[in-house]
């Protein structure tokens, strides 16, 4: 039986069991840089080249181990095959295949186009179960199943059983499930991080940075800034050079928010796990031993294993549980469209241009970055639902729609009126003061509500609590703020209201 194997861009591991089941000799592997896959959303450039790059690699190592690789380069297929379908039967009439597999894809769009093929095409189709995940779709299917609120913390201890990841016996490791209380400690004044390793480019890298700066030069990011891990091997010194000189402090700055420091104590690892170069099983592992060695203290550990083993795997079920109506949720109804700076990067607010400038020129942005200044800002000032979860889609080199769609539209902007959380993630300048040292550097002031120099978070803040009065008086997370609301003079939270409206209508010069 003359077999073609699909393999998609993020689907990289050298790993996967259904490399077995193919026979060297007989049986091919496709693999294509296409132009709609290159282009649903304005990926980022850094996103572009590392997909490009790391897929060139795997190919090698594919024909290294004895596969037949039959690899599309973006200008063999730029001006011939735009999709998947169309290389796929153009590949198909080339050779008598008498199956094809595939791997299951990364979000609803290709899995409709994969179900289509199995009824379709001329040869059987089979598909194999994704290998970057420590639990499969079917898994998390079942356990999101009848559950009225299937909260991350409550598949985060099954998880933990399932796997004893950080168990000793029964019972958690230090006593408890959960140490993020152990996970917020401000940003001092005197720290600095070790950066995360660099990689230097070889000659695969070097002709595909070509590539897409000449393709895409009108996308958003700086490739002078490509320096990612490439091969799994690379990918996993990556991983010890974050044990080994960051994971220690993960815990404590887990949450804070550092002027200039882009990488904080965080791994830069997602994009390695979400291409299939690193397995989530192995990333839990290594920071457990860092533990049980005494290297890490258990909120560093925790904290880590928590967002791999919990957040990452609950995000993917979440996606495939809620299917693809999930991105037409808008719960506030958010419609105002995105200021220019989102695309631009430059606005007065001092958190918000550099989140907003590191997501666009790194393509990285911290998860406290991601959420309490850009999702917050978003989430406050209404923005248009879709318009925020395509630029998450577009600007950062992890981001894939079965982790970009849970945590933009559900986590940072409620939009699915609290299946994923249980309160929006919306916080005042005060928060964003008390978690870093950016406000010495702005021009706006954290304690001014209203007024040029007042943060602008402060009385958008309010006028959200504002706007959904009723709504959050009946949810006994957010009644407090409501009734703090109404202990304002009638006179104050007029001008606060006036305030904000006029920043909503001039956003775009803030
Ligand atoms: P670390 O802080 O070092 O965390 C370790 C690992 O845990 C990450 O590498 C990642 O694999 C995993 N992880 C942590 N938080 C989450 C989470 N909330 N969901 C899933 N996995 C998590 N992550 C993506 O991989 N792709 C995205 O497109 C993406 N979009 C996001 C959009 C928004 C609005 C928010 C709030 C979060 C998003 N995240 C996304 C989650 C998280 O912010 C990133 O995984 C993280 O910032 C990546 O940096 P890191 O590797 O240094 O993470
Ligand atoms: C993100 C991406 C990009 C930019 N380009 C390609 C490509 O040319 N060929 C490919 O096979 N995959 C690419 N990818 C990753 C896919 O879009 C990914 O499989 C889906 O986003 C599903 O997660």
């Amino acid at each position: 039986l003359m077999k073609l194997l699909l393999l998609l861009g993020d689907q990289l591991c050298l790993k996967h069991p259904v490399l077995q089941h193919l026979n060297p000799a007989t049986d091919h592997i496709l693999m294509a840089e296409l132009p709609d896959e290159a282009s649903y959303v304005p990926h980022n450039k850094l996103k572009i080249a590392l997909v490009f790059s790391a897929m060139r690699h795997f190919a090698a190592a594919l024909m290294q181990q004895g596969f037949s690789v039959h690899y599309y380069q973006y200008t063999d297929t730029k001006d011939r095959w735009q999709s998947f379908d169309a290389l796929l039967q153009y590949q198909l009439s080339c050779f008598a295949y008498q199956a094809l597999y595939l791997v299951e894809p990364g979000e609803h769009r290709l899995q409709s186009q994969f179900n289509q093929w199995a009824d379709s095409l001329p040869v059987p189709v089979r598909q194999f179960d994704s290998h970057h995940f420590i639990f499969s779709r079917q898994q998390m299917l079942d356990w999101f199943a009848g559950k009225q609120q299937p909260r991350m913390e409550h598949f985060y201890q099954w998880a933990r059983r399932q796997t004893g990841l950080l168990m000793s016996g029964s019972n958690p490791e230090g006593g408890k499930f959960n140490f993020d209380k152990h996970n917020s400690r401000a940003w001092p004044a005197n720290l600095t991080p070790q950066k995360a390793q660099r990689f230097d480019a070889d000659d695969i890298t070097t002709k595909v940075l070509a590539l897409v700066e000449k393709e895409f030069a009108q996308n958003p990011g700086r490739l002078e800034h490509f320096h990612f891990a490439v091969t799994p091997c690379q990918a996993e010194q990556a991983l010890d050079d974050f044990i080994q000189t960051r994971l220690a402090n993960f815990g404590d700055y887990q949450d804070a928010l550092a002027d200039d420091e882009p990488g904080v104590f965080h791994s830069l690892l997602s994009a390695y796990i979400n291409l299939g170069l690193l397995a989530p099983i192995t990333v839990c592992r290594r920071a457990e031993a860092a533990y049980y060695q005494g290297q890490a203290p258990i909120n560093a550990v925790e904290g880590f294993i928590r967002q791999v083993l919990g957040w990452r795997e609950y995000v993917r079920g979440l996606y495939w549980y809620c299917g693809e109506d999930y991105a037409n949720n808008n719960h506030f109804n958010a419609t105002h469209p995105l200021p220019k700076w989102f695309w631009q990067g430059s606005v007065r607010m001092r958190c918000v241009q550099q989140a907003v400038s590191n997501s666009l020129h790194l393509a990285y942005a911290h998860h406290i970055q991601r959420l309490m200044v850009i999702g917050n800002f978003a989430l406050l000032a209404g923005l248009d639902v879709k318009q925020v979860c395509q630029w998450y889609l577009a600007v950062y080199v992890d981001a894939f729609e079965w982790v970009e769609l849970p945590n933009t539209l559900g986590m940072a902007l409620y939009a699915d009126g609290g299946l994923l959380a249980s309160k929006p993630y919306a916080a005042s300048g005060n928060y964003l003061n008390k978690m870093g040292n950016h406000c010495q550097h702005c021009p706006y002031s954290p304690k001014l509500l209203t007024g040029n120099k007042a943060c602008p978070y402060n009385s958008l803040y309010w006028r959200f609590i504002d706007i959904h009065q009723q709504e959050f008086a009946a949810n006994p997370r957010m009644a407090l703020m409501v009734s703090q609301w109404h202990k304002k003079s009638h006179e104050q939270r007029s001008a606060i209201r006036h305030w904000a409206d006029g920043l909503i209508r001039r956003m775009d010069s803030l």
